[in-house]
């Protein structure tokens, strides 16, 4: 049996191929029939290059209709998709390509005066441009090919992806997910949501992670309905969509950014039937704020790039503030002490999981699979939760140095090996300290080089500009005469994130 996700995905297109997948902001649509033909001119392109199932595409661009389609025509050669997030820098994006050794690389017009040398280096002889508009020479190599393109036939466990995540050591690593973790998602996501056949889903998530390109397309596909797709999220436009639109997915931000619009009321969203959140943690303040604006009760689901969505509140019963749910069908989610022993209602544990969602390992690093996973198979998640003696987990915390800013992971370990390169720097620590807008905010405290001239704050925060994506640089450095550490030697970062969350820092 063919068990490439595409195929699933084409079972459930709508019959009548003129209906729209995409309804875009200029009032034009892709309809599904549009959207087939121009996959399989892409898919038809990279296998013409010579790719072979289980190579690697890069892809780092804006989000754009022919960006989702690249996706699609990926699955459909048999490649495994690489995103990459468009604010990445040189440096970041040069170890991806070194590890994950693409096949092709796309990639913005804007890159090519870094990236093209970069390509030539690391032996990759395919690099084509998208932009923003959908027009580059990936469009023009591809136009004009045959619309029709077989599918490549792929079994569960083959790669469909590889998404990168930082670590805790401050190396990134990529997630190996299969046709089967995302079939399986896509399939329990689309029924425990209960996606009717006349959805429309309002798009604002970017395309390079999880949420937005797994979460909320798969479930558009698997319905064969709608998205209404915008470049980036954008307040004032979502409430004019809610108004002809009835599934929305967003992070906390989206949530908070439009609580703070006047327009955000019971009647703007009469016609929606469903919001739901993730990515980082949902304020209960924010969930009540919400139902009485808008009488809505925002869904909120936990998840991860390793395993895809694992817990959501449900659609009927209560959606209750601050957890996160219920395990969701055919994931197993346990909470554990230091030894490993399950813990009992109410007791604050390691949260553990199983699943078809669950990736197999990471990309080349067999000595983390070992570590990340227990012997009876589950993936150490690194949050930390209980549930509830009626089964909600709700998140309490994580045992993994991480920061989570407007919905998006930065490993303050990355943060700190970035700063410690620069000039005048003898040590830092990052923290997230709490932010009204994006959940935390990254913040950095150096301690400067004796005899070296102090950084400053302005010329920290400029030079990681260019070494880091912008969402890992931070709002704000501190430069102290020495960092707090506990009688190990080791920096107290809960002492560090409780001085800088004061108001006025
Ligand atoms: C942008 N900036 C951020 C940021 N996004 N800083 C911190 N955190 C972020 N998330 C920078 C900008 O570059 C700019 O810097 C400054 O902050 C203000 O930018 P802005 O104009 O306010 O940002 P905007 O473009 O509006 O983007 C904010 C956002 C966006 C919240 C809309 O970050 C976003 O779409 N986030 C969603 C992330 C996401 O999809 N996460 C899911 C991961 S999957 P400067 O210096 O230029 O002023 C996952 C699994 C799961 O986690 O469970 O879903
Ligand atoms: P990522 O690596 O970007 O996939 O981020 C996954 C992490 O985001 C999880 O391990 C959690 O720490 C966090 N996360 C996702 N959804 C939620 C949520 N609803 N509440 C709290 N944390 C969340």
């Amino acid at each position: 049996m063919n068990e490439n996700l595409y195929s699933l995905f084409e079972s459930r297109f709508p019959a009548d191929r003129g209906r729209p997948l995409l309804l875009l902001e200029d009032g034009r649509a892709v309809t599904y029939g549009e959207a087939e033909a121009r996959c399989a001119q892409y898919a038809g392109l990279l296998a013409g290059l010579g790719l072979a199932p289980g190579d690697r595409v890069a892809v780092q661009v804006e989000k754009s209709p022919e960006a989702l389609l690249l996706y699609l025509a990926c699955l459909r050669a048999g490649l495994v998709y690489l995103p990459l997030n468009s604010a990445y820098q040189e440096g970041e994006v040069g170890y991806f390509l070194e590890n994950a050794e693409p096949g092709a690389v796309v990639a913005q017009p804007r890159s090519m005066p870094w990236l093209a040398p970069l390509a030539a280096r690391l032996g990759i002889r395919h690099l084509f441009t998208l932009d923003e508009r959908g027009e580059g020479s990936l469009v023009d190599a591809a136009r004009g090919g045959p619309v029709r393109f077989t599918t490549v036939g792929r079994a569960g466990g083959d790669l469909a992806a590889i998404l990168y995540t930082s670590g805790t050591t401050g190396r990134s690593k990529g997630a190996m997910i299969t046709h089967r973790n995302l079939a399986s998602n896509a399939t329990v996501l689309h029924a425990y949501w209960g996606f009717r056949p006349d959805d429309v889903l309002v798009h604002m998530l970017p395309l390079f992670h999880v949420h937005g390109l797994f979460v909320a397309c798969h479930c558009v596909l698997m319905n064969g309905t709608a998205m209404r797709f915008h470049a980036k999220f954008d307040a004032g436009r979502a409430l004019e969509d809610f108004r002809r639109s009835s599934v929305f997915m967003g992070v906390p931000t989206f949530y908070t950014r439009l609580l703070a619009e006047p327009g955000l009321t019971r009647e703007a969203c009469a016609a929606m039937r469903l919001f739901v959140s993730g990515s980082a943690p949902l304020l209960a303040e924010t969930h009540a704020d919400f139902a009485a604006r808008t009488g809505h009760r925002i869904l909120e689901r936990y998840g991860m790039t390793e395993t895809g969505m694992l817990t959501s509140n449900p659609l009927a019963g209560e959606r209750r503030p601050g957890t996160v749910g219920f395990p969701l069908p055919g994931t197993s989610v346990r909470v554990v002490d230091d030894e490993g022993r399950a813990c009992t209602a109410g007791d604050i544990g390691h949260i553990q999981v199983k699943g078809d969602n669950v990736l197999p390992g990471y990309w080349r690093m067999p000595e983390r699979n070992k570590e990340e996973f227990t012997p009876d198979g589950f993936f150490r998640t690194g949050d930390v939760g209980f549930f509830s003696a009626d089964g909600y987990l709700s998140i309490v915390g994580r045992s993994k140095d991480l920061i989570i800013t407007g919905g998006y992971n930065v490993y303050p370990k990355e943060v700190e090996l970035a700063i410690d390169e620069l000039p005048g720097v003898a040590e830092s620590a990052v923290v997230g300290v709490p932010h009204p807008d994006f959940g935390e905010a990254v913040t950095a405290v150096v301690v400067a080089r004796p005899g070296a001239p102090a950084p400053t704050e302005a010329g920290v925060i400029a030079a990681l500009k260019s070494r880091l994506a912008n969402f890992k640089v931070p709002k704000r450095v501190f430069v102290v005469k020495e960092l707090p550490r506990n009688t190990m030697g080791k920096v107290q970062k809960n002492v560090l994130r409780e001085r800088y969350s004061a108001p006025g820092d």
